[in-house]
């Protein structure tokens, strides 16, 4: 398997924790790949993913699965015990709100970073970034009354990746602070080797 990457990604970061943790790590390869808004790589979108995202995994039969969550999923089916995703119950459902809810603090952060670094000063919009901190911070909130039940869950996966992120690109939001559960939550979580191996923050 092929796994189209570029190291800061949060979003790529998960399914390298998801495979840690599964033990499938060993059977895929790392593609360095570069998508940033801007600078268009026409062939990575006409031959692999057409949104020019990363990840996506490219399996030997040469099908290609994006986004993460699905790439997670398909993980966790290969290693065949659900360790990422409860098979049923309530705990499915917490586990994948929980992994929506950290996804989207992802996908505000990332657009963030897009926002203040990529496009030119005279075209940017503070209230609209304004608005991307609120919705981390209400994140933060929720997931501080309301912690993952396992680190190595889906959801806890991507919180930490949400959170590792924030520290990544934003460390003088001192989150810890505000959210102290979820900050001891994070300091547990980052113990595990697959969260320690993967760290953007080194
Ligand atoms: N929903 C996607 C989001 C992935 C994503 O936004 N990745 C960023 C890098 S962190 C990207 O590829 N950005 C390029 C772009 O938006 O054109 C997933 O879960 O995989």
């Amino acid at each position: 398997m092929r796994l189209h990457s570029a190291a800061p990604s949060p979003f790529v970061r998960k399914v390298r924790i998801a495979a840690l943790e599964l033990g499938l790590f060993d059977q895929i390869k790392i593609i360095e790949t570069h998508v940033a808004p801007g600078k268009t790589d026409t062939q990575y979108g006409e031959t692999v993913n057409p949104l020019r995202k990363i990840p996506a995994l490219e399996l030997d039969d040469g099908t290609v699965l994006m986004d993460s969550y699905v790439i997670c999923e398909y993980l966790d089916s290969l290693a065949g015990n659900h360790a990422l995703i409860p098979a049923a119950g309530d705990a499915r459902w917490n586990v994948l709100t929980g992994h929506s809810v950290a996804n989207g603090m992802m996908e505000a952060a990332v657009l963030i970073r897009y926002e203040t670094f990529l496009r030119p000063e005279e075209h940017r919009w503070s209230g609209w970034i304004d608005e991307q901190w609120v919705k981390i911070h209400t994140g933060l909130g929720w997931f501080n009354q309301r912690l993952p039940e396992s680190e190595s869950s889906l959801e806890g996966i991507t919180l930490a990746c949400a959170l590792g992120y924030l520290d990544f690109r934003n460390p003088d939001v001192d989150w810890r602070g505000d959210y102290s559960r979820l900050a001891m939550w994070h300091d547990s979580a980052s113990q595990r080797d697959a969260f320690s191996l993967t760290d953007p923050n080194g």
